[in-house]
């Protein structure tokens, strides 16, 4: 299950991957330490998603299936919906500025939740610890 509050670890090619997002080198510094913190409820196929940072506090409601819109820190808005797969929760967004799509995954591995992104063939994770 994925409920419960997440706190960012540790990340994996994040930098190189906002670069290829076009996210400029400041904000590129400032988010390496955003001290990203994610709380989920899940009922069913309902999310409430309690997103929190240096850069902004934010919720976000969605059901599984159901397309929603969601900006990111720097202001970039994407539509897209997450799905399960087993036990990963797979989300596929489009950028509403050039239309290409970001792909991402949630998965528990070991008890941290694994989050991936992928762009353009770029990819990138971030690593989070339960609270
Ligand atoms: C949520 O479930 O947390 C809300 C919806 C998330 C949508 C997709 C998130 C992609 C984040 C990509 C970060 C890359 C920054 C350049």
């Amino acid at each position: 299950t994925f409920n419960g509050t997440w706190k960012v670890d540790r990340s994996d090619n994040y930098d190189k991957f906002m670069e290829h997002m076009g996210v400029n080198v400041v904000k590129r510094k400032l988010a390496a330490h955003d001290n990203l913190k994610i709380i989920i409820q899940q009922d069913g196929n309902k999310f409430v998603v309690k997103e929190s940072s240096t850069f902004r506090t934010k919720n976000i409601e969605f059901t599984l299936g159901v397309a929603f819109d969601y900006s990111l820190a720097d202001g970039t808005e994407l539509n897209g919906s997450w799905e399960t797969d087993g036990d990963k929760l797979v989300g596929k967004f489009s950028r509403k500025d050039n239309g290409k799509v970001l792909t991402t995954v949630r998965d528990i591995v070991g008890g941290e939740m694994v989050q991936s992104y992928s762009y353009e063939g770029v990819d990138a994770k971030r690593i989070f610890k339960k609270e």
